[in-house]
Parts: C-alpha cells; sequence; structure tokens
C-alpha cells in the first residue's frame, strides 16, 4: 500500500508566523534564544540522521538496543491496533515495533507526526512500501500543539522517542503529558524514550562531536531564519558551544558569536546586536533519572507499566498506561 497523502495541520503560513514569533520573542530576549524546532528543514533533517550515526553520539544506539530487546514485550502488553509516533522523523527504530506488533497481528494503522514534511514524505513512503496492508498516514504538525488532530479509537500506542521529550523545558513537559493524556483514552499506551543523567564526560562529546557534525546542525538554525525572514547571521561567525548544566541536569547548546555583531531580520524590522562571546541558547536536551520519569508520568495521570534500559544504562524507556 503507498502512504497517503501527508495530511498538513501546519499550514505554511502557520509555520512562518510561529518561526516569525519565536524569532521576535527569542532575539529580543535577553538572555537570547531559539526553540530546537527550528533545526529541523531538510538540510536540518539529513545533518540529525548523520549525528544520530556518530561514534559519541550514544542515545540513537542505545534507545535502538532497548526497542529490539524489548519490542515483543511492548507487542504483548500493548497489543496495539494504531501505533502514533510523534516528533517522528525518519522513523528508523520505529520499525523494531511495527515488525513486532505486525508479527503478532492486530496492528493496521501507523501514524506519523512531525514539523519536517520533507522527513515525514520520505518515512511514511518507505513504511507503507515495507508493510504491505498497514494504513500510514503522515501528519505535518506540531506535537506541542496537535495532539487533537490524532486519529481516535483503536487501542493507540503512541511512541515519543529519541529523548525528543528532553528538549522541552519542565513546565513545558509537564503541559505536553497532560495534552497527551487528554489525547488519549484509559487504556491507551504511552511509549517514552529519555536520555539518562550520567557522567558529563559521556554526555558533552555526544553533542560536540569531533567531526562538527553538531556544530553544523547548531548553525543551521541560523540558516534556516536567513532563508525564512531575509535575516543576514553569518553562520560561519558563531563558534558552537554544549555546555553540561549540573543543576538542571541537562545540556545547552549555544552559538557564541565570535565577534561583535549587527544582525538585520528585515522581515521582522529587527534589528539584533551581538556582543563578542554573546552566547545564543538554541537547545536544552534534559537527561533524566528513573525516577523523574515516574513522577511526571504519574502527575500527568498515567501509569508506569515498564520501564528498560539498554545493557549500558545510559538510556531509558518508559511504557505507561493511559
Ligand atoms: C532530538 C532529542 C533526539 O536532544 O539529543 C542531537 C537532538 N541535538 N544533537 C537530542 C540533538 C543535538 C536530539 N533529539
Amino acid at each position: 500500500m503507498s502512504a497517503e497523502p501527508l495530511e498538513i495541520h501546519l499550514e505554511e503560513q502557520d509555520l512562518a508566523r510561529s518561526l516569525r514569533e519565536d524569532v521576535r520573542v527569542g532575539l529580543s530576549a535577553e538572555p537570547k534564544w531559539l526553540p530546537p524546532k527550528w533545526f529541523y528543514d531538510a538540510r536540518g533533517s539529513v545533518l540529525f540522521e548523520e549525528i544520530t550515526r556518530l561514534p559519541e553520539y550514544y542515545p540513537t544506539r542505545s534507545e535502538r538496543a532497548v526497542l529490539a530487546a524489548r519490542a515483543p514485550d511492548i507487542a504483548e502488553l500493548t497489543r496495539a491496533k494504531t501505533l502514533i509516533e510523534l516528533g517522528s522523523g525518519s522513523s528508523e527504530k520505529t520499525r523494531l515495533l511495527l515488525d513486532a506488533l505486525t508479527d503478532r497481528g492486530g496492528l493496521g494503522t501507523f501514524v506519523a507526526l512531525d514539523v519536517s514534511a520533507s522527513a515525514l514524505r520520505g518515512s511514511t513512503a518507505r513504511i507503507a512500501a515495507d508493510y504491505p496492508g498497514l494504513r500510514v498516514r503522515g501528519i505535518v504538525g506540531d506535537f506541542t500543539r496537535h495532539l487533537d488532530r490524532l486519529p481516535a479509537g483503536g487501542r493507540r500506542l503512541v511512541l515519543f522517542l529519541g529523548g525528543t521529550i528532553g528538549n522541552l523545558l519542565p513546565a513545558e513537559r509537564a503541559e505536553f503529558l497532560g495534552r497527551t493524556r487528554a489525547a488519549l483514552e484509559s487504556g491507551d499506551w504511552l511509549l517514552i524514550g529519555t536520555d539518562l543523567v550520567k557522567d558529563p564526560s559521556v554526555i558533552v562529546p555526544a553533542y560536540d562531536d569531533t567531526a562538527g557534525v553538531t556544530a553544523e546542525f547548531n548553525r543551521n538554525v541560523l540558516r534556516v531564519v536567513n532563508r525564512e525572514l531575509g535575516a543576514d547571521f553569518v553562520p560561519e561567525a558563531f563558534t558552537h558551544v554544549a555546555r553540561w548544566d549540573a543543576t538542571n541536569e541537562w545540556i545547552e547548546m549555544r552559538l557564541r558569536a565570535d565577534r561583535p555583531m549587527r544582525v538585520r531580520v528585515p522581515e521582522l524590522d529587527l534589528a539584533v546586536t551581538f556582543a563578542q562571546g554573546e552566547e545564543l541558547r538554541t537547545e536544552v536536551s534534559a537527561k533524566f533519572r528513573p525516577e523523574g520519569v515516574a513522577a511526571e508520568l504519574a502527575a500527568a495521570g498515567f501509569a508506569g507499566r515498564a520501564f528498560w534500559t539498554d545493557p549500558d544504562g545510559l538510556f531509558g524507556v518508559t511504557l505507561a498506561r493511559a
């Protein structure tokens, strides 16, 4: 079966409006920041896929190890009829679950929701080609805003993998989990991947690789703002910074201005100045403790059913019931 045409819930205009708003607010703030969602244009999505194959970037491999070992258990426990992946990207690890759920029988529909139309188009087409008989739907949308658009009914299992929940700030996480719970019915399931707190000597290189791919990924947000809003950022004049925040237990990616700069954003009628050494925060990637994950899920109305890690204990996957 071929994938159905993408359902576009994030209209181009809508996307453009939220980018403008985010850039206006973030670049006017002190300290300056931009939300990580804007990394993922076509080039950013390719760079992210490259990151997942870097020797230093353990989260993808570790999560894959958990899913490879536990997919049959997850299929058995949930008996899902509908698999919904939020922030799906390439949906590569999802195949482990698709395999287990189709082996078990009963899976009818796969739904992928992502802000990146390019990533979604590729992933839904490949999955539709490889899983004949499965209904495959791609929804271009923002998982913080479009949860109400998910298909109703049918013993649903929602996947939120990759540790992407760590890119939300604690208050945003609580809101996201609450909305996810509200979008589900009692008895539906949530499978969520969380990178775990560990020695920063392991975490920092994962966000500051020697090949410089993460640095390019980081600078890509400036290219997106240049292209979409006519800004004149010089990406090469910013140094990639990855810093572990021990208090918040998260890593931050920043872009540090190498020299004083004045950047114009014509579409916003905005000019911003950077002092030499000034840093723009582009991403927070929180790391979790098992008890913290359990508490946040419980606060949102989920009941934890299982928590698994890879053999090295780097990454956690939690199965919870609505
Ligand atoms: C989107 C959560 C999988 O925070 O680790 C990778 C994005 N940023 N390298 C993460 C990312 C820098 C990533 N996730």
